[in-house]
């Protein structure tokens, strides 16, 4: 009954909205369009015969209380024939009033890593930092205040290449750090914009921009959070987005922010609002903010990682901002309580592999560590690929004198193969991936397992392991 009203609805919706012009087309531009039954988004959206459907009825509703929920939707990168640093999106979606769809595009850096999202709306170009020929299309489907979302029911790109190859070149600044005012986020069992159901203790940060949004599970957008009354630090990835506001990318540059140009850089507009009465003292949906807070951490972030009780001020390392740090990718952790059993965990050998937070810099929560000795005994981190594909490895460990300088990483397919050995220094490079390598992985359960046939004396240590 309900989906032939629906049905209905949305046929008559459909009229009103294709008679919108179509701007002119780029000439010499590439144009695809993507393949609406094969991306992935949170369970609020639903394919229908009428096209892909938001309907967030069960989706997280922010304390502070968001007025507009939206949805996204991420369809798998794809590779062009030739560069692009532009792009202009053409959606056919039945989109009533308050309701909204925007395209968002980001782009693979030559060193492996994305960039951050930009955005357009229907028919409206977008740039991108720079030029590369691996894109990656996400839609974001916002609702009306009833709850009502839009159906999409095309969605084509057209990308082409504006930049001479004078784009700025990240990749030696430092990543951006900047103090903040930081919230603990709780909400456990809500939804994360990105489709993550927050569990407890959970381990992730919302910054308010989905520009540098990361993947449901992925680790592309990473920031590193210290509090400096206790000391310690965290490494951890960008799951949703907020406090407050949904467009302030206030780590960039005025010439690259979305909105308020006006304010300094590293100065979230919720804390200008709230501090300097910005904006009428209004954040960006008409709303006072309570708190000045530039992000929001989850619960095991908050209290375990950083020891934190109340919200209060912390340092955040803006990690993708160099140009050059992390990239897309399947994490896993030495602690299986941040791992996801049916994508990827930690198995131990032998009664040596202890947890540890001695040395900083570590992924996660801690790191294993073992003592050198004349037997393998290795930690193994399983990794689940669901279709046979080539994969980059990467590695993270802390450093430390006492560490081995020959670490045995064994990379090992599916059907039992060697692939390869991999010795690495643990004595540097910590706190960062370390490529192990590229291979050709089979579909199904392959591993990466760290040996502690090293020197006695020395330690090895197994902190995450990264497949990208
Ligand atoms: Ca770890």
């Amino acid at each position: 009954m309900r989906a032939s009203w629906r049905s209905t609805l949305m046929a008559v919706m459909l009229g009103a909205v294709f008679a919108e012009g179509v701007a002119s087309a780029e000439p010499g531009a590439q144009r695809w369009t993507e393949n609406l039954s094969t991306g992935t988004g949170t369970s609020e959206l639903v394919g229908t015969r009428d096209g892909l459907l938001y309907e967030p009825n069960a989706v997280m509703r922010r304390p502070e209380g968001q007025s507009r929920l939206t949805g996204l939707f991420e369809f798998p990168p794809r590779t062009l024939e030739q560069p692009v640093d532009t792009f202009r999106p053409r959606v056919q979606a039945a989109v009533s009033l308050g309701q909204g769809v925007e395209v968002d595009v980001r782009v693979r850096n030559p060193g492996g890593a994305w960039s951050e999202w930009r955005t357009a709306t229907q028919d409206e170009a977008a740039r991108l930092p720079r030029a590369g020929t691996e894109v990656q299309v996400r839609l974001a489907l916002i609702a009306d205040e009833r709850g009502r979302g839009p159906v999409v029911q095309e969605v084509g790109l057209e990308g082409w290449r504006e930049g001479t190859g004078t784009e700025e070149t990240l990749q030696t600044l430092a990543p951006l750090t900047y103090r903040v005012y930081a919230t603990r986020e709780g909400l456990v069992g809500g939804t994360t914009a990105n489709g993550h159901v927050i569990k407890s203790n959970d381990r992730f940060v919302a910054l308010p921009s989905r520009r540098g949004l990361a993947s449901n599970g992925g680790s592309e957008y990473q920031v590193r959070v210290c509090y400096s009354k206790t000391g310690k630090c965290a490494t951890t990835s960008v799951w949703d987005v907020g406090p407050w506001n949904t467009k302030d990318d206030y780590w960039n540059p005025s010439s690259v922010r979305e909105m308020w140009k006006t304010l300094p850089q590293g100065k979230p507009e919720a804390q200008a609002a709230y501090q300097d009465n910005f904006n009428g003292g209004l954040d960006q949906f008409g709303r006072r903010p309570s708190n000045p807070a530039g992000i929001d951490l989850a619960d095991g972030t908050f209290w375990l990682d950083l020891g934190m009780s109340n919200n209060d001020w912390v340092d955040v390392t803006y990690l993708w901002t160099s140009g050059g740090g992390s990239s897309t990718g399947l994490v896993i952790d030495s602690n299986n309580a941040n791992n996801d059993p049916s994508k990827g965990y930690i198995q131990l050998t032998g009664t040596s592999w202890a947890s540890s937070t001695n040395v900083a810099g570590y992924y996660g929560t801690s790191y294993l560590v073992s003592p050198g000795a004349a037997v393998s005994e290795p930690a193994t981190f399983w990794f689940y690929l669901s279709a046979a594909g080539t994969k980059t490895v990467d590695a993270w460990w802390t450093a430390a004198s006492d560490r081995s300088t020959a670490a045995p990483f064994i990379v090992t397919n599916a059907s039992g193969t060697q692939l390869a050995n991999v010795k690495v220094n643990q004595t540097l490079n910590g706190a960062r991936w370390n490529t192990l390598g590229t291979w050709s992985f089979p579909a199904g359960w392959n591993k990466v397992q760290l040996s502690r046939w090293v020197t006695a004396g020395t330690y090895v240590v197994a902190d995450a392991i990264q497949v990208r």
